[in-house]
């Protein structure tokens, strides 16, 4: 079926070729199909770096939404000095691979400059370990456009003061030295130091041209040669919820509060206890393998995210 839509959208992701990872994809996908895009129809774009032809083809048949993936490779920019880059970084009490850097910065302003987005006015991010737990009966973007909205989200928490070490006075020397007037920065400061509030960008959605505007891309360029992705592992979360509330007004941005969404031990508008193992016995078909991933990861899995792998592994 070959239908015109008024908006031009993709849902991205970016995956690892290892089992956990793959199996965690196809389930976000199954969900993805049930809850949305069965409806609503748009073209998914995987990002990946080594996924072969044959688990492509493994992926595809898992899901009814139309797959297109392309591969990315990742590496240190060359204005860094990689003697500077640590393989491996600990802070606050976690360890950040190379590859969870290059992903930070892909997501943070690489990926909007990507051919594969060219012909796209919208982008929703989901992850691998994103997924949607209830049916949503409205075209998501469609929504955003009627409203105006530019950056939609699903929730917002703080970082850990090692993994933004900073980046508050890189963005502070910005606004000062380009004359910024921030739009609702202030809501996210506290005696005049931002309170490293971020967006849970596993989940965002948002207008592309944002991303590609010249007073984002300048933001997003100054702090990227100040190195603090890969040195301090400043996230994705961190620097869109700096740069949003910076450049667009709060008027253009919208929570969806309304999405049945969870990720890890996050749960959006789907209450997890008591009841919830009784309803995800409805996702019993879908949900055809446990995901227990190795990790650092794992240790920040919440008591609640267990109770839901175990309640997933014996019902399956
Ligand atoms: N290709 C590729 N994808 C990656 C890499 N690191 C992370 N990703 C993907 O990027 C997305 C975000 O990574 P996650 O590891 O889930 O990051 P996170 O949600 O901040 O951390 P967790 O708490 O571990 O879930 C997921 O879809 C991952 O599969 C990488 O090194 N290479
Ligand atoms: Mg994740």
């Amino acid at each position: 079926m070959n239908e015109e839509k008024s908006v031009k959208a993709a849902i991205v992701y970016l995956a690892r070729s290892r089992p956990g990872d793959i199996a965690e994809l196809k389930r976000s996908l199954s969900l993805l199909d049930v809850n949305f895009n069965d409806k609503f129809n748009y073209p998914v774009v995987i990002f990946h770096e080594d996924i072969n032809e044959k688990l492509m083809g493994k992926i595809r048949e898992s899901t009814r939404s139309q797959i297109q993936f392309e591969k990315v490779s990742f590496k240190i920019p060359d204005f860094l000095n990689k003697e500077e880059v640590p393989e491996l970084i600990y802070l606050d009490g976690d360890c950040f691979s190379m590859g969870y850097r290059h992903m930070c910065r892909f997501f943070s302003g690489i990926i909007f400059h990507h051919p594969a987005l060219k012909d796209y006015d919208y982008y929703w991010r989901l992850d691998t370990d994103s997924f949607l737990l209830d049916k949503i009966d409205y075209d998501v973007f469609q929504f955003m456009h009627e409203r105006n909205f530019k950056y939609g989200y699903i929730g917002i928490f703080k970082d850990e003061p090692g993994v933004t070490r900073d980046l508050w006075d890189t963005t502070k020397k910005y606004i000062e030295d380009n004359n910024l007037k921030p739009q609702f920065l202030q809501k996210f400061m506290s005696d005049g130091i931002w309170d490293r509030s971020y967006y849970y960008t596993n989940f965002e959605i948002s207008r592309l041209d944002f991303w590609r505007s010249e007073e984002f891309m300048n933001y997003f360029e100054y702090l990227d040669r100040a190195g603090g992705i890969y040195k301090y592992r400043w996230g994705d979360a961190v620097i869109h919820l700096l740069a949003v509330s910076i450049f667009l007004p709060e008027s253009n941005v919208h929570r969806f509060s309304d999405i049945a969404y969870q990720h890890q031990g996050f749960f959006n508008n789907y209450s997890p206890s008591p009841d919830i193992f009784s309803r995800l016995k409805n996702l019993k078909e879908i949900i055809k393998k446990p995901v227990v991933r190795t990790s650092n990861s794992l240790k920040r899995k919440s008591g609640l995210y267990r109770r839901f792998i175990k309640f997933v592994k014996r019902e399956s």
